[in-house]
C-alpha cells in the first residue's frame, strides 16, 4: 500500500466526515477536580489558577492573555515513566524526551460501564481483558488500552468524581494482573476515566498503584481523566495524544483526540 495515497485517502475521509474526530478531553480550568491523596501519603497538587496579564486594558490595550498555575497531573493528562520511582532511571522517560512515534497509536477500548454502574470499586482483571480479546481480537503491540467506565459523566463535580468516604476514594481501575497482562502484549499505554490511572483503592493493591508502578517500570505511559470513551469502537480507533514538551516533565495536561470510522 502506497503511504502517500493512504494519507490522501485519510484526508479525503476526514473532509467527507466518514472518519470523525472524537475529543477525549475534559474542560481544563479552576473547576477541574484534582486528586486528593491522604496527607499521610504525601502532598497534593494545587487546583488550576488563571491569572490575567491584560484584557484590552491599560495593562495591554489591544490584547488579552493569562498566565496559569497548573500541576502537571491535572485534568485529562499524560503520565510519563519518570512520574514513578520504578521508572526514574529509564531512557527517554520525561515528557520532553518521549519519542513522538508513541503519540499516535491504535486504541483498544474495554467497556466496563455495566460492571462499574453496579460497583464503583470495580477492577478490570487479566481475565476480563482476555474475555474482551476473545470477542474483539488480540491487543496488538504498540497499542493503548483504555478502560471505559462512563465515570467521566461524574467529572463535573469533585465530590462525585473522587467519590470518597471514610474508607477513602471509590472509583474503578485495573487490577495488578490486568496491567501485567497488557504489558505482556506489548502495549504502550493504559488509560482511565478516573482522576488517575489507578483505581480509588489503588493504594491498597500489591504493588500499591499497579498502573503507575508497573506501566512506568516498563517505560510505558498513562492517561487519566479521559472523556467520551463511550463514543469509541472497541477496536479500530487511532489515538493522537502528546504531553507538552516540559523539560524533565513527569506529566502534562493534554488534548487527547481519536480518529474513528463514522457510523
Ligand atoms: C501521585 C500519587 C498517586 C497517584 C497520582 C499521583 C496520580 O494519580 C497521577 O495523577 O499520576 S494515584
Ligand atoms: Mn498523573
Amino acid at each position: 500500500m502506497d503511504a502517500g495515497r493512504l494519507l490522501s485517502e485519510v484526508a479525503a475521509a476526514l473532509s467527507a466526515g466518514t472518519i470523525k474526530v472524537v475529543d477525549l478531553t475534559a474542560p481544563l480550568g479552576p473547576d477541574t477536580p484534582v486528586i486528593a491523596l491522604p496527607p499521610a501519603i504525601g502532598k497534593n497538587t494545587p487546583k488550576v489558577e488563571v491569572h490575567s496579564i491584560s484584557h484590552y486594558d491599560s495593562d495591554g490595550p489591544f490584547w488579552a492573555w493569562n498566565w496559569l498555575k497548573l500541576g502537571e497531573h491535572t485534568g485529562t493528562h499524560f503520565d510519563a515513566p519518570v512520574h514513578w520511582i520504578t521508572g526514574k532511571d529509564l531512557p527517554d522517560n520525561t515528557t520532553d524526551r518521549i519519542p513522538p512515534k508513541n503519540f499516535v497509536a491504535p486504541l483498544n477500548v474495554i467497556d466496563c460501564s455495566r460492571e462499574v454502574a453496579a460497583d464503583p470499586d470495580f477492577l478490570l482483571t487479566a481475565e476480563g481483558v482476555r474475555a474482551w480479546e476473545a470477542k474483539h481480537g488480540a491487543i496488538e503491540p504498540g497499542s493503548w488500552v483504555f478502560m471505559r467506565s462512563d465515570w467521566y459523566h461524574r467529572n463535573g463535580s469533585a465530590e462525585t468524581f473522587l467519590n470518597a468516604d471514610a474508607n477513602g476514594p471509590h472509583s474503578p481501575g485495573p487490577s495488578t494482573d490486568c496491567i501485567e497482562y497488557i504489558l505482556s502484549k506489548g502495549v504502550i499505554g493504559w488509560g482511565s476515566e478516573g482522576v488517575g490511572t489507578d483505581a480509588g483503592k489503588g493504594a491498597t493493591l500489591q504493588p500499591p498503584f499497579p498502573a503507575h508502578n508497573l506501566m512506568h517500570k516498563a517505560n510505558r505511559y498513562g492517561l487519566a481523566s479521559l472523556c467520551n470513551l463511550d463514543q469509541l469502537p472497541p477496536k479500530g480507533a487511532i489515538l493522537f495524544v502528546a504531553p507538552l514538551k516540559f523539560v524533565n516533565g513527569t506529566g502534562s495536561p493534554v488534548r487527547a483526540l481519536a480518529l474513528v470510522p463514522s457510523a
